[in-house]
């Protein structure tokens, strides 16, 4: 089984590369971030309280990602892998994602870093944001929160994975499809 965290800062790339790697690979894409917004459009109520820490650049509380988590392995047993996108953000997540794994008899194969500069990821949001209606987008000073609370609270997962020997980082500026070729050629290491 083949179980990907693909990881970075906000804006680094990961729900691009995930579009082309579910194609290539046939694997279930679980990004917390689509899911809430996806409770966030159907007005539930978990949608309404992540909103708001949303809208502000704030991480979600680790009990509520993690349950839905649990929810979509749960009702995709069958899956051939799965690519985890914004997920673990914390190493509290991380954490429980193991335990989740274990309990179905799987682990995470690796981890790959998108690595980008905060001047680029600044302007990708920013330019996202003209059209994508998310408030996240459209606001720099909420930008450079959530770049802050990548660096508070996330980076240290990277560490988490370092520690299994599972992190390999790859650049994440230039091409769509060069850094696609880039993590295809991890992955196929993993696979041999
Ligand atoms: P996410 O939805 O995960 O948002 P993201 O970090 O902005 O996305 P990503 O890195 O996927 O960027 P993308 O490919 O789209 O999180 C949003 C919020 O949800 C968080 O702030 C938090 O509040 C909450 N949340 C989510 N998960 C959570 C968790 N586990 N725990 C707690 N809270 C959680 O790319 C961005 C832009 O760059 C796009 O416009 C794209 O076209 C462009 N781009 C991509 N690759 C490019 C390239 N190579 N060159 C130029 N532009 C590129």
């Amino acid at each position: 089984m083949l179980n990907l965290v693909l990881f970075g800062p906000p804006g680094a790339g990961k729900g691009t590369q995930s579009q082309n790697l579910i194609e290539k690979f046939g694997l279930i894409h679980l990004s917390t971030g689509d899911l809430l917004r996806g409770e966030i459009s159907q007005g539930t109520k978990l949608g309404l309280e992540a909103k708001k820490l949303m809208d502000e650049g704030t991480l979600v509380p680790d009990e509520v990602v993690i349950g839905m988590i649990s929810n979509k392995l749960d009702a995709n047993k069958d899956a051939k892998g799965f690519i985890f996108d914004g997920f673990p953000r914390t190493v509290a997540q991380a954490e429980a994602l193991d335990e989740l794994l274990i309990s179905k008899n799987s682990e995470i194969s690796g981890m790959i870093a998108l690595e980008v500069t905060d001047a680029e990821l600044e302007q990708r949001l920013l330019l996202r944001g003209k059209s994508s209606g998310r408030p996240d987008d459209a606001n720099p000073e909420v930008i450079r929160k959530r770049i802050k609370e990548y660096n508070d609270k996330t980076a240290p997962v990277a560490g988490f994975y370092k520690n299994q020997n599972k992190f390999t980082s790859i650049n994440g500026i230039g091409a769509v499809e060069e850094i696609f070729k880039s993590i295809c050629n991890v992955i196929d290491l993993w696979l041999v």
